[in-house]
């Protein structure tokens, strides 16, 4: 079985989010999402509208995703990976290079990012419509 692992805040899901799952998971048999915590994404500066068990409990219902375990840090992806037996981390491209160590322990794979949105466009455009 070749299993898939990336990671994200996934918050407010958009098609992007979909279809950076929807690859992944073409490219093996079980696709883990390493979820990004509350406390991580303050340290990654984001503040997501659900909370991580909001967040969850949408990506579970994603077909594309077969399990969801929590990121509480940058640096837990090592152990992720080995304690997980996975074969292929994937990040959208937006991370191209940043996670190339990884190749150490798996392969890695940046794939194109969708185009024209994102969470932060979805809430400046439902902004700018009141
Ligand atoms: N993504 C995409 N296309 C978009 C928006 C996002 O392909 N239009 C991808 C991103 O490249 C990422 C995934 O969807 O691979 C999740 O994106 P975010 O929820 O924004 O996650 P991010 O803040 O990039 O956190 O340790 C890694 C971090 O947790 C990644």
């Amino acid at each position: 079985m070749k299993k898939v692992i990336t990671y994200g805040t996934f918050d407010l899901i958009h098609h992007g989010h979909i279809n950076i799952l929807k690859r992944a998971k073409e490219y093996g048999d079980y696709l883990i999402v390493g979820l990004s915590s509350d406390e991580f994404n303050a340290i990654k500066g984001k503040a997501a509208y659900h909370s991580y068990e909001e967040r969850k409990l949408i990506l579970e219902a994603i077909k594309y995703v077969d399990e969801v375990i929590p990121e509480h840090n940058w640096g837990q992806k090592v152990d992720d990976i080995q304690k997980n037996n996975v074969d292929l981390f994937v990040m959208g491209s937006d991370w191209e290079g940043k996670f190339d160590e990884l190749m150490d322990y798996c392969e890695v794979l940046y794939l194109p990012r969708t185009e024209g949105i994102s969470t932060t466009k979805i809430k400046t455009d439902l902004y700018n419509k009141q």
